[in-house]
């Protein structure tokens, strides 16, 4: 039993009871001038298609009472969780820990650490704080999916080939089954987000399934279970 969902490389059977929807860091460090993102030197509009896709599946999940969960990439005001290699990154003027137009950047706390408005978490919708690129690296994101008896997740957020496609790989690893959302994740980059997407569900789902959110919006709506 369960919803099938139109999908790369073949239908996904979606159990919505079982599943949670997963938002990746959409952060205004991220999506909105002055962040991080801008920082690195990066056009931060090719993110924000994202956020229309997502906020249309937040509704649907909301509507059917699938849980939702989001993350935020950032570091403790004293930085004692931000490796010195990380910190290091790059060759920019301003770094991690920084102040920047929305308080110190990627500090949790700061202005910019927030989700952006449009898709602020609702009450009862946890919220990780994660230091690095995976979502289950140093957080209870796992503790709290097996307590909720969660086994698939719907993949969304920013940006696709880093923390995106570092979370759907730590999650396969870790047994759960994953359907990345095309148009609820986006990069920087078109090239790497078309390749992230291409590379997650090649050799028949090497990592899970790639589709719309269009396609699990339908569905979810429809919630006849074949
Ligand atoms: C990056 C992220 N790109 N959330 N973080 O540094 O993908």
């Amino acid at each position: 039993m369960g919803l099938s969902i139109g999908a790369r490389p073949y239908p996904f059977l979606m159990h919505p009871s079982r599943t949670a929807f997963l938002v990746i860091d959409m952060q205004r460090d991220f999506l909105e001038p002055g962040g991080f993102g801008a920082a690195l030197g990066n056009d931060i509009g090719q993110l924000r298609t994202a956020i229309m896709p997502i906020k249309l599946m937040l509704d649907a999940c909301r509507a059917t009472n699938m849980m939702v969960i989001h993350t935020r990439e950032g570091h403790r005001p004293d930085l004692s969780d931000l490796s010195a290699a990380k910190h290091a990154r790059g060759r920019f003027a301003t770094r991690i820990g920084d102040a920047g137009p929305m308080g110190r950047i990627l500090v949790r706390g700061a202005a910019g650490h927030e989700i952006i408005p449009e898709l602020a978490a609702q009450p009862g919708e946890p919220v990780i704080d994660k230091p690095g690129k995976g979502a289950f690296y140093a957080t209870d994101l796992e503790a709290i999916l097996r307590g909720r008896g969660i086994t698939q997740l719907i993949i969304a957020g920013v940006t696709t080939e880093v923390c995106v496609h570092t979370t759907l790989r730590e999650a396969n690893d870790r047994g759960f089954e994953c359907l990345v959302l095309e148009d609820g994740t986006a990069s920087y980059f078109p090239e790497f987000h078309r390749a992230a997407l291409d590379m997650a569900c090649a050799q028949d789902g090497i990592f899970g399934w790639v589709a719309p959110a269009s396609a699990v919006i339908a569905a979810l709506r429809e919630g006849t279970e074949s």
